[in-house]
């Protein structure tokens, strides 16, 4: 019954117009077709004058990781609206732009609609309209395929945000930890795992940081203000409005810059070397903090004999940030020390020296002794609501774990890139990845290195899909699941640390539209099927979220209607100077400046800088950001957001442009080092970036026909990453390594 690709076709979700054929004995009659996309991008939004029934239902934003919660409006079932719930310490009652948005994703008419198939039609592959029982079967019959061949590990989950929560467990139950988030390996894996080998933990999200009561805040990178999280942006504007010292390092002007006293434009890549020269000024001077070094910490001798070379003027030449700018705004951060605040960033897989670069981060956040005091790193109250009770899960004989222990002996999560990379090894492989699932993750985008995962997928016997709309990952698929939006939906509950936890319902304002489903009712649906409904034992979501509820002395009920609810354990203190006691999870139980771990596991104990590669001539390397109206590639399509931003573009130093005779407004095409080319992008000619980089928001030029709004628009950042240098540590994939150059556009594709 399953068909064995030697090699699978991108697909695109689209009408092949064969009707009639027999397929597992169904006359096929239902194949999507194109008559079937409605003509009219996306459902219409009521106005608020809409006569009618107005109701309201508690949701929180899956637009992002940041989990606002907020409430639906809608008029006789109809959408109107989207905002922040007043009682949320994520939004303050204010959603972001792409929050508000987010109900475009409810009305797009572009979405997935139905269970999708690849078979075989005419000689041809095709992508055909299936039942949810025929997709469900087919999961569940290829999944013991690869269970009874190679071992339930070799098949590997990717996912990413809520359905992650439904879709573990149902690995975990079969036999596989091969699981994987992109959050690690691409995103904030090194500033884990530096904080942790500093401090004896890691920061988590939302942020341990106490911008509120910060004096000085100081931003590597973190473009705060177009990377949007929502409480985090609002608290650094009161520290703007409110006089805070911001002293902001990027090769570009970006918004935060510009609210900054200083602004320091660094030469890409070369970070670790001015957080090295801070880190001597500050012991050099004597501007560190003595008590809390001597009590607390563990090394500072050898630091100190480390430090001495890496003066200001060593690392002039390298950063071509000025000595006397490096020693004033040190003296700065003294100045307001403890509460100085190094923000810990959360994009930060750049250059392949990334776990080292937050060690030096963290080693400074010490010396300024802000761990753990007002205007640092607070401790967060941890919301603990009790899990829903399972039976214990199977060992499996060989997890990610034994991917990464020889390359990457730190690494304390699945790094998505290993997964594929072992894929890509096929038989050869001591542990060979057969089988995929991808939830909620375009890896085409997300992933560097592109075909590389397209060559990994060739690899495989069997891929499953689960997405709300067919990004390019679906076009791999061997079947498509079309999960319904977060606003047709429960999910878990949301529980955030922080501050004040609390505890967040999703539940549906919206039935799900054409024959999308939840992803916990596909979870549990292949459950069954596989023969664990021991780990689903409740019937349904509403069974299952009231339980965990009532654990704390909570009820669905009272949830649906209040949205948000705080938990009852908080003031707890939260700083070291409110009593909380100073406890370093570290070997000696000491804040690590000089980490013995790094030591045993044959790393630099003390983070040693390293040069990274140089642009050839004629070659700009290539960094990207966020546009505070897109998330990634997963709003580009979305009609309302779309509105907003259609396309993005390429910042160039006027005399980049000039030497390569290209004008403000105009298209180009971007080529990397390996002849890898963009979609055109137009260029924005710009004294707000450095002369030896050029910049891009990511999550654009969406390259599947059926995103019809984002399709060709703007150029995709992950197409030129054809390079990357994975850092030794933790086997976190740093992407800003590759270099562009421009290429006219011919006049045919103009
Ligand atoms: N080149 C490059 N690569 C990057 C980054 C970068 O800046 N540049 N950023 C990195 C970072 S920081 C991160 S966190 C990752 C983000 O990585 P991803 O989360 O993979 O990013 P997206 O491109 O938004 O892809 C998300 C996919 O999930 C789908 N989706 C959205 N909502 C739902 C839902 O409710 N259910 C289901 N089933 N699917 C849904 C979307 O349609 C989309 O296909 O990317 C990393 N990779
Ligand atoms: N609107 C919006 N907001 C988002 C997201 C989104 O998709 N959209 N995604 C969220 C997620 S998951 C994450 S992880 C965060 C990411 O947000 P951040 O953690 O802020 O991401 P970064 O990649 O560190 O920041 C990009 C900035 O780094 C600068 N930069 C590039 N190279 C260098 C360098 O070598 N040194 C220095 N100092 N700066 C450099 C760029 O010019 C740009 O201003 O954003 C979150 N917020
Ligand atoms: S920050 Fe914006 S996109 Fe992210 S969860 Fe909050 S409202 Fe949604
Ligand atoms: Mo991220």
């Amino acid at each position: 019954m399953s068909p064995k690709f030697t090699r699978r076709e991108f697909l695109k979700i689209s009408g092949i117009g064969v009707a009639g054929l027999a397929i597992g004995g169904k006359a096929l009659e239902a194949i999507v077709s194109e008559s079937e996309w409605p003509q009219a991008d996306a459902l219409p939004l009521v106005g608020p004058n809409t006569p009618g029934n107005l109701e309201v239902s508690p949701t929180y934003c899956e637009i992002c990781f940041w989990k606002c919660a907020g409430w639906v409006y809608k008029v006789d079932g109809k959408p109107w609206k989207i905002v922040g719930h007043k009682d949320d310490p994520n939004c303050n009652g204010r959603l972001c732009p792409r929050g508000t948005g987010g109900i475009g994703a409810y009305t797009d008419n572009e979405r997935l609609k139905y269970p999708l198939m690849r078979k075989v039609v005419r000689g041809k592959q095709q992508f055909v309209q299936v039942t949810w029982e025929e997709a469900l079967d087919f999961i569940a019959e290829n999944m013991k395929k690869i269970a009874d061949k190679y071992g339930p590990e070799s098949m590997a989950l990717f996912t990413h945000g809520s359905g992650s929560r439904f879709f573990e467990p149902l690995f975990k139950a079969f036999g596989s930890d091969t699981i994987a988030e992109p959050s690690y390996a691409q995103c904030r894996g090194p500033r884990e795992e530096g904080f942790r080998l500093t401090f004896g933990e890691g920061i988590g999200s939302p942020e341990r940081i106490d911008i509120p009561n910060a004096r000085c805040i100081v931003l590597i990178g973190s473009h705060i203000g177009e990377n949007m999280l929502n409480s985090q942006v609002q608290e650094f504007s009161d520290a703007v409005a409110r006089g805070a010292t911001i002293i902001t390092v990027d090769p570009r002007y970006s918004t935060a810059a510009s609210k900054s006293k200083y602004w320091l434009p660094i030469r890409p890549g070369t970070d670790l070397a001015l957080l090295l020269a801070w880190i001597n000024v500050m012991i050099q001077e004597n501007l560190y903090d003595k008590e809390y070094v001597e009590k607390y910490t563990y090394g500072f001798d050898k630091l100190k004999k480390f430090i001495q070379p890496y003066t200001p003027e060593w690392a002039y030449p390298i950063t071509t940030i000025k000595p006397h700018i490096i020693r004033q705004t040190a003296r700065e951060m003294a100045m307001q020390k403890p509460a100085t605040l190094i923000h810990p960033g959360r994009h930060v897989t750049w250059y392949g020296n990334d776990t080292q670069r937050e060690r030096a981060l963290a080693i400074l956040v010490a010396l300024l002794g802000s761990w753990g005091r007002r205007g640092g790193y607070y401790y967060p109250n941890k919301a603990r609501v009790p899990k829903y009770p399972l039976p214990p899960f199977p060992e499996p004989r060989w997890t990610w774990k034994d991917l990464t222990l020889d390359q990457y002996p730190l690494a304390r999560k699945a790094p998505t890139n290993v997964l594929r990379d072992v894929t890509l090894q096929g038989d050869n492989a001591t542990h060979p990845i057969k089988g995929w699932m991808v939830n909620a993750t375009n890896l085409l985008m997300t992933l560097p290195e592109p075909q590389k995962t397209i060559d990994a997928i060739q690899k495989l016997d069997f891929i499953a899909v689960i997405d709300i709309i067919p990004s390019e990952i679906t076009g791999w698929a061997d079947v498509v699941l079309p999960e319904c939006t977060y606003l047709e939906r429960y999910d878990d509950l949301r529980i955030s640390q922080g501050k004040m936890p609390t505890i967040a319902l999703r539940a549906p304002a919206f039935p799900p539209r054409w024959e999308s489903k939840p992803s916990w009712w596909m979870a549990k649906q292949l459950a069954h099927r596989l023969g664990l409904d021991k780990w689903f034992p409740w019937n349904d979501i509403e069974e299952y979220l009231d339980y965990r509820l009532k654990q704390v002395g909570l009820s669905l009920a009272e949830l649906k209607k209040k949205g948000v609810v705080r938990l009852p354990e908080q003031k707890t203190p939260i700083y070291f100077e409110e009593g909380i006691q100073p406890r370093f999870r570290t070997p000696t139980g000491k804040i690590e400046l000089y980490s013995t771990v790094m030591e045993a596991a044959g790393f630099d104990p003390l983070p040693t800088y390293e040069h990274p590669e140089e642009p050839p001539e004629g070659y700009y390397r290539l960094i990207y950001g966020r546009a505070p109206m897109h998330s990634f590639s997963r709003t580009t399509n979305n009609p309302l957001l779309y509105q907003l931003m259609k396309e993005n573009e390429v910042w160039v130093h006027p005399t980049v442009a000039q030497l390569h005779g290209i004008k403000n407004g105009e298209y180009v095409i971007l080529e990397n080092q390996d002849g890898a080319r963009s979609n055109k992008i137009r260029v924005k000619v710009t004294e707000r970036i450095r002369h030896d980089c050029v910049y891009m928001v990511h999550g654009f030029g969406h390259w599947d026909r059926r995103l019809k709004r984002a399709y060709k628009k703007g150029a995709s950042t992950a197409k030129l990453i054809t390079k990357v240098k994975t850092d030794p540590v933790m086997g976190g994939t740093g992407l800003r390594t590759n270099f562009v150059t421009f290429r006219k556009v011919k006049k045919l594709t103009a």
